[in-house]
């Protein structure tokens, strides 16, 4: 009979797939001498929300919870019953966990202030992204960002703590309810992707270290704008079409920047006549996937500058992005500029 010594997990096996999120989280704080335990804790009560905003999704269909809410929000986009869900979900999930002083998310008007003066984050969330996918069972997605407050904790909120750059998050990710779950963030330190196994309610490691191909041949935009678009973005996308590159577009941020982190491609939104600005959100929608994308290798930006470096000036603050494969990104620059014509 041959007995084999148990050999316990090392560093490195407990990073393999298969680990589960909390286990990998934790294992990631200890890296950290310093480090108090808050954001852990804040990265598993966003983790919480979004099982509950999958299972509410999953079962949309059944339970009346699909098509319009009746209102709309402070960008005159109408809500979706769903998106006011996810909104509550991850309110209470954010408020109750206590290290959290001030939300910013799509679905409020103003900064919501937790009165919780001891928090040390700000939180800025895009509750469900892709509303008009809800209804068709297509993916959407959670993006949020996380910013550590500039004020001292223990003090009142301000401006200062919510209008933060890009360049100052201390943490992002997003979820993508598609074909399975997934919870891809990072802390500055790589990217991480988890998948959630559903009967084990549990995200595990799927992704480790996600890095993004430096090229690609995929781009997405709606290309059923093109009469509102400048000379660089036509060139840049006439340009794709003599490449023989595929068109892929979802309409859902999440689930456009996810395939394309994985497999390279680029993804644009550029300003049009309706939206003279673009159509997506700096705060809790570009910043994020910036952050992400720079930790993958890849680029984004508004045409002009890094999408990291703006500074915001309005908490709904809108703003061309172009994301993805770090080349692509820089070839369709370099064609928007020699056509000076920029965003
Ligand atoms: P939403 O925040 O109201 O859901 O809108 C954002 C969505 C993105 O997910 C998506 O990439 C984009 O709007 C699609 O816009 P369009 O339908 O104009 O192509
Ligand atoms: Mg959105």
């Amino acid at each position: 009979m041959k007995i084999l010594p148990y050999e316990p997990d090392n560093t490195s096996l407990a990073y393999s797939v298969g680990t589960t999120l909390d286990r990998f989280i934790k294992l990631k704080q200890s890296e950290f001498p310093f480090a108090s335990g808050e954001l852990s804790q804040l990265l598993r009560d966003i983790a919480l929300a979004a099982k509950i905003v999958n299972r509410e999704t999953n079962r949309a269909g059944l339970a009346n919870i699909g098509g319009a809410f009746g209102q709309t929000n402070v960008q005159g986009e109408e809500q979706q019953k769903l998106d006011v869900i996810a909104n509550i979900r991850f309110m209470r999930a954010l408020s109750k966990g206590g290290e959290v002083c001030a939300i910013v998310s799509e679905e409020e008007d103003s900064v919501i202030d937790l009165q919780n003066n001891s928090g040390k984050y700000v939180v800025a969330i895009d509750p469900l992204d892709g509303s008009s996918n809800i209804d068709v069972n297509i993916s959407i997605g959670t993006i949020f960002s996380i910013y550590r407050r500039k004020t001292p904790q223990g003090s009142p909120i301000t401006e200062e703590d919510v209008m933060q750059p890009g360049r100052d998050q201390v943490a992002a990710g997003y979820v993508l309810y598609g074909s399975s779950t997934m919870l891809v963030y990072t802390t500055g330190h790589g990217v991480n992707g988890f998948t959630y196994e559903t009967s084990l309610g549990e995200f595990f490691l799927s992704h480790p270290s996600i890095k993004a191909p430096d090229n690609g041949k995929i781009y997405s935009i709606n290309e059923g704008l093109q009469n509102q678009w400048n000379e660089g973005i036509k060139d840049y996308i006439d340009e794709c079409k003599r490449r023989d590159y595929a068109a892929r577009y979802i309409g859902s941020l999440v689930a456009d920047f996810h395939r394309n982190l994985l497999k390279g491609g680029i993804y644009l939104y550029p300003a049009t006549h309706k939206n003279p600005e673009g159509k997506l959100r700096l705060l809790y929608e570009a910043n994020a996937l910036a952050f992400i994308a720079d930790q993958a290798g890849a680029l984004a930006t508004n045409g002009k500058e890094s999408i990291l470096d703006l500074q915001p000036t309005a908490l709904h603050q809108r703003t061309p992005l172009f994301i993805g494969s770090s080349k692509m990104v820089r070839e369709f620059e370099q064609i928007a500029k020699d056509k000076k014509v920029l965003v």
